[in-house]
């Protein structure tokens, strides 16, 4: 366990960021939490730690300062959202490559002892996803390269960045490719959700308006893995505090397709089946993918824990409560 250091989250106003600042506040750990997103976006804030807030880090002299007389760096910052964002936002996406350059520098600069990037599973290769059913995909499938254009040319540009720092200026890094990871204190609405919580917050809005329809981007049999957040944390720990250098998956091997995912959020629900409209023209992503996570197992000895059913419990729990409070309002955390 990570303790007495100092550590920097950068992305901390952000979800995976804002869970990874609770867990490594203990410990007598100083947290120093970075966003580029004003206070009031932020999904968690803690008053113990040094945070700065509407602070971009595509500059330099931002990453600079931040970075001095740090021990630990984590990069979870970037420009992103579900589908529906990264394939309409291809410029933004790719902008964050100005993060992760300008903190690798920084931290070579003031000598950081280990730097965590958040890479994705859009880095892999699209051709090996064009299936329903697809065997999870190995950290070899990165290559060839042709990854999900715009956000995963930036994955996976950065994590060569961060292998070539490592190569040549003995920088220690480890990078996680995260696989759709969800759960409570994210972004449910605003254009960004990734589809676990949208697909709540429709089901949330279908049974409270008493309607019997909900509208599903596709036709709802592309399939995907989802990892819980808690897993995430604790997969992005034991990475961190491992041995291994290398790009490994962070996710779930349950996976299951969007229409299968619907009917579990029914049943926590309690809504009675709706109907499905299906938007063909809505953006869809790859047609099937899932971790393969043999790699992570063997150099990590980590599994994933939360079942699907388990974790959208508590998604849907939280995502629930969120929209009773704000009425028809967009959600406080989305910045409109
Ligand atoms: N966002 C969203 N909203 N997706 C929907 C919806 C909806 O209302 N209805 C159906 N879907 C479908 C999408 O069309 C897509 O086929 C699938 O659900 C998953 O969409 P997603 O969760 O937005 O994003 P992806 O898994 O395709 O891609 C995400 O992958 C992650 C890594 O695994 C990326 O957007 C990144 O957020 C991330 O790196």
């Amino acid at each position: 366990m990570i303790k007495n250091k100092k550590i920097l989250i950068v992305g901390a106003g952000g979800f995976i960021g804002g869970h990874l600042v609770k867990r490594l506040l203990n410990n007598n750990n100083f947290i120093v939490a970075v966003d580029l997103k004003p206070k009031e976006y932020w999904f968690q804030d803690y008053e113990s730690v040094e945070n700065h807030y509407s602070l971009d880090m595509k500059e330099i002299s931002n990453c600079r300062k931040v970075t001095k007389d740090i021990d630990y760096v984590f990069n979870m910052a970037c420009n992103m959202g579900g589908m529906g964002f990264i394939e309409n936002n291809k410029a933004e996406c790719m902008q964050s490559v100005l993060i992760n350059t300008n903190l690798l520098i920084s931290c070579k600069e003031n000598k950081i002892k280990r730097y965590f990037f958040s890479s994705s599973a859009c880095a892999y290769n699209k051709s090996k996803q064009q299936e329903v059913f697809i065997e999870g995909l190995k950290e070899d499938d990165a290559y060839p390269a042709d990854p999900e254009d715009g956000y995963g040319w930036e994955k996976l540009f950065s994590e060569r960045m961060c292998r070539h720092f490592m190569e040549d200026y003995g920088i220690s890094v480890r990078v996680a490719r995260y696989h759709n990871i969800y759960g409570p204190y994210g972004t449910f609405d605003g254009g960004r959700e990734k589809a676990p919580a949208a697909l709540c917050r429709k089901v949330f809005n279908a049974r409270k308006n008493n309607e019997s329809k909900i509208e599903v981007w596709g036709d709802g049999m592309q399939t995907r893995s989802f990892l819980y957040i808690d897993d995430c944390i604790e997969g992005t720990l034991k990475l961190f505090e491992s041995n291994y250098s290398e790009p490994v998956n962070i996710g779930s091997d349950e996976q299951v397709s969007i229409n299968q995912m619907i009917e579990i959020i029914e049943d926590i629900s309690q809504t009675k089946k709706l109907e499905r409209i299906y938007k063909l023209d809505k953006p869809k992503g790859v047609r099937g993918r899932s971790s393969n996570n043999d790699l992570v197992k063997k150099v990590l000895n980590w599994s994933f824990k939360v079942q699907l059913k388990d974790g959208l419990k508590k998604t849907y729990n939280w995502i629930s409560e969120e929209m009773s409070k704000q009425g028809s309002n967009l959600s406080r955390f989305t910045k409109s």
